[in-house]
């Protein structure tokens, strides 16, 4: 069970941000509210809220979740892919540090954006992407193993049609695990029941299971038909304006 997130509101300049998307500049006040009803969606679900201050020196760090990896007794700060993005981290380290004592960092040559970890139970899949690098996940897999965890690595830097691995897989619970048609036939996959999403619906694959709800991304009923014959309580969010800067639901909290 989470019992505490952090988010941090988009500032002003959050279309300065760092972006593939086609689909034009978002609209700040817009971001705000779908911003407001994500952190409402998150006390629903029996979160404690920290909220921390708009950052305008880092138009991307409304996308809390890449600064740091927390397991229930660990913490570790990552050292972010984009170097507009380095920055963060130093925001994220004492509100981390107010729940966490054991706490490590990605140091160089590594780097590391949450985006890319992936939590399966008490396994974790790691992305090696165009933001996390081998040594990085290597830092990171041994942190986890010491703190009980298994890992594994998932690359994904031939793929042009994700940033993170968490933009194209979500663990829910039980094994299930729902998963972009692109990466559904990985060997890393093999032994989940895997749920697999049609290409026109990616953009839901990143969706977030919190406590008993799984938040997922408005607008894509393919995703919502799947979880809804499974059982799952789902929460629709309107997430149009984080989509253009190329954020899904997952991107903007920390949960632990
Ligand atoms: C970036 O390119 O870093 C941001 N504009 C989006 C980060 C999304 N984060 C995530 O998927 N965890």
């Amino acid at each position: 069970m989470f019992r505490h997130a952090i988010v941090r509101p988009p500032a002003e300049n959050f279309a300065d941000g760092l972006t593939s998307s086609v689909l034009g500049k978002p609209d700040w006040a817009l971001a705000l509210a779908q911003h407001q009803a994500y952190c409402r969606a998150l006390e629903s679900c029996g979160l404690a809220l920290l909220r921390l201050p708009p950052d305008a020196q880092h138009p991307d760090s409304t996308f809390v979740e890449d600064t740091a990896v927390l397991t229930p007794r660990m913490a570790v700060l990552t050292r972010p892919g984009a170097s507009s993005r380095l920055g963060e981290v130093a925001g994220i380290r004492e509100p981390v540090q107010r729940f966490y004592s054991n706490v490590h960092e990605i140091q160089l040559p590594g780097t590391l954006d949450g985006g890319d970890i992936c939590e399966a139970g008490s396994h974790f899949f790691i992305g090696i992407s165009h933001r996390t690098n081998e040594d990085g996940a290597r830092q990171l897999a041994e942190f986890l193993a010491a703190d009980g965890h298994t890992s594994s690595t998932v690359d994904i830097r031939a793929m042009d049609s994700i940033l993170h691995l968490k933009s194209g897989i979500a663990y829910l619970e039980n094994n299930d695990l729902v998963v972009m048609a692109e990466l559904a036939g990985r060997e890393e996959f093999a032994g989940y029941n895997l749920i697999p999403i049609s290409a026109d619906e990616s953009y839901a694959c990143n969706c977030l299971r919190v406590n008993d709800i799984v938040l997922v991304p408005a607008g894509f009923p393919g995703l919502t038909a799947e979880l809804e014959r499974r059982g799952y309580p789902i929460l629709p969010l309107e997430m149009s304006e984080f989509r253009k800067m190329d954020g899904g639901l997952s991107c903007l909290s920390l949960r632990f």
